[in-house]
């Protein structure tokens, strides 16, 4: 993966992004001359001790990287002298008759050395001003006959990608960072290769316009075509230099239908408050979905392109988004997919993302919530194995735990983790939301660890609601690796389990931790006991859920699940119409 990284350092130009000749609209330009006045791009944080002055010089385009604090008049001194430098390059074995004598050279320097000057109106800038303040948008830097606008802080692109992968009927999300700008301000305007004439060439070609906005589905018309994206940046109040990517390769045809083209005629528009519309989904990490194990063992069923990682963010971005949800709890997100891939697509749908990533793992926990609707308050985050060993907390249930050496190692190894957030709704910010989001240990025999591992949540949950913030509802979504015939469900849904539960030998007597276990939540599952989230060759069970507060909520809509027929025609999961071996809950919960 290569691309511009926003780095400490000025934005530059990368492989695969090309920065436009540098035009600013900001607004009318007064005069004639004016108009064709160059630009100086000053990049000034304070932040770093250091100002960039972006500028074309002769025949190249120079980065000036000056001390902040350091005089006007040392600076305008190097851009005379980097001018001088330009010229006697660009001269050399030319034109210029090669001095004869140092003296001649200086005369000959000196004879040319332009008149650099920075104007603030119509006022030079005092020449002991610190550059930091004396390069202000709007300033006109005057080098020889050439004229700058100095534009400071202008919006900039740093990062502008395309997925390796297009598909018609998709979503296509760029990849974008800036710099004094956002997305929502910036202009997207997408072309297609106009083809034409000379087969194969490839470059060179006529682009013409097909669409506007920050996401662009291409249809069936555009198999086989290239895409180019032209982006400005904007900030609001101006637009900074457009940048343009070409995709990598054309459009490809869709897969046909999806598992989840009959769900979305169910989740049309995001419900209005006092609705919330709840998402759970385990994603299939690509760190598993390509191992031999998977490929050969796990998934065979599937062919191989469809398991690669942009093959499924495609039928993932275009799964999520289509559920118009207010919040998505996702497990067995890759660190990868949340930066580069599935954060900046649920960015472009208007949702915030927060990651949590696994220790020495590189998957982890993400969750998502409609921005226009929430804030986020507050994050309390947790390593379950963390939280055991070292938070008092849990310390009567470590010492239970301790009981048995071996199950105490298997808890404690693990990097399981619990994601929690508490939420307030935009509109009336007294409602609050506690989401929880996990991935509990996976293993068949697992079911002692999994119980508890779910003491440590519920124990970590009850000190954010009761003592932080009391009366708030509780959501509690994820991948809990347990039929609903488990002894993790029993303990979930009637708070309580007992000593005897055959679940505390789940991997035999010797792995035995017997002990009574409760919990102050009155949880239900709010999409049932399906007949199975999971679906794979060699398993089917119902493993996740979205637990929510009964005496808060109410259930208004479950989103139905996909018929067994469209599960099974490609026999299991993941498959080309379905991206992950798990199916997504969704549900609408009305807050009572
Ligand atoms: C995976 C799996 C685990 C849910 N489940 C059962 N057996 C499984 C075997 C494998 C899941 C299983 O896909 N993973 C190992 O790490 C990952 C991945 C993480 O979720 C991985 C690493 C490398 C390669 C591939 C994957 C299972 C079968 N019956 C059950 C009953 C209960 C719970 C789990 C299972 C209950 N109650």
């Amino acid at each position: 993966m290569c691309g511009l990284v926003g780095s400490a350092a000025r934005p530059l130009p990368s492989a695969g992004l090309q920065r436009l000749a540098t035009r600013f609209s900001s607004g009318p330009v007064p005069g004639a001359a004016a108009a064709a006045m160059q630009t100086a791009v000053v990049r000034c944080v304070p932040t770093e001790s250091k100002l960039t002055i972006s500028l074309q010089l002769g025949p190249s385009q120079r980065h000036l990287q000056r001390q902040q604090s350091e005089s006007l008049r040392t600076a305008l001194g190097r851009i005379a002298h980097n001018l001088l430098k330009a010229q006697a390059k660009a001269g050399k074995g030319r034109r210029a008759a090669q001095p004869e004598s140092p003296a001649q050279a200086q005369a000959q320097a000196s004879a040319s050395a332009p008149p650099v000057v920075l104007y603030r109106g119509d006022e030079p800038v005092p020449g002991d001003t610190p550059n930091a303040e004396a390069w202000q948008d709007g300033a006109v830097l005057q080098v020889g006959e050439t004229r700058y606008r100095v534009e400071r802080n202008p919006p900039t692109l740093t990062q502008l990608r395309l997925p390796g992968s297009i598909l018609a009927g998709f979503p296509l999300c760029p990849r974008l960072e800036l710099e004094f700008g956002d997305a929502s301000h910036s202009r997207f305007e997408w072309l297609k290769e106009a083809g034409g004439e000379g087969e194969g060439g490839g470059g060179g070609g006529d682009w013409q316009p097909v669409a506007e906005g920050r996401v662009f589905t291409p249809s069936n018309g555009h198999i086989g075509l290239r895409l180019k994206l032209r982006c400005q940046p904007g900030d609001g109040r101006r637009f900074g230099a457009a940048v343009e990517v070409e995709s990598g390769g054309p459009v490809e045809a869709g897969p046909g239908p999806c598992s989840f083209d009959s769900r979305q005629r169910f989740s049309g528009q995001a419900p209005e408050e006092p609705l919330h519309r709840l998402v759970s989904y385990n994603i299939l990490a690509d760190v598993y979905a390509q191992t031999e194990f998977s490929r050969n063992t796990l998934y065979p069923y599937c062919p191989p392109y469809a398991l690669e990682a942009q093959y499924r963010q495609n039928l993932i971005q275009k799964e999520l988004s289509g559920y118009n949800a207010d919040i998505l709890c996702l497990q067995e997100v890759d660190k990868s997919a949340f930066t580069d891939s599935l954060g900046p697509a649920l960015d472009a749908f208007g949702f915030r993302g927060l990651f949590r990533m696994k220790e020495k793992q590189h998957e982890g926990l993400a969750t998502f919530f409609r921005a226009s609707k929430y804030g986020l308050i507050s994050q309390h985050d947790v390593t379950l194995s963390q939280a055991l060993a070292s938070d008092p907390l849990h310390q009567e249930l470590l010492e239970k735990v301790s009981s048995n050496p071996c199950v105490k190692e298997k808890v404690l190894q693990r990097s399981t983790t619990l994601q929690v957030c508490v939420l307030q709704s935009l509109k009336d910010p007294s409602k609050k939301l506690c989401v929880g989001n996990t991935h509990l240990y996976w293993h068949p025999k697992g079911g002692n660890i999994r119980l508890v591992q779910i003491a440590i949540a519920f124990r970590h949950l009850e000190r954010v609601t009761a003592e932080m913030y009391p009366d708030t509802p509780v959501i509690f979504c994820g991948d809990f690796n347990s039929t609903p015939n488990s002894g993790l469900y029993e303990f979930v849904t009637k708070g309580h389990i007992s000593a005897d539960h055959p679940d505390w030998t789940s991997n035999g007597e010797e792995e035995r931790c017997s002990m009574s276990l409760t919990h102050p939540f009155k949880l239900k599952s709010a999409c049932g006991e399906p007949a199975y989230t999971n679906y794979v060759g060699g398993f089917q069970g119902c493993l996740d859920y979205i637990f929510m507060d009964m005496n808060m909520f109410e259930v208004s809509q479950v989103i139905p699940f996909p018929s067994h027929e469209e599960v099974t025609c490609h026999l299991a999961l993941p498959s080309v119409s379905h991206p992950s071996d798990h199916i997504a809950l969704i549900c609408d919960l009305k807050c009572k």
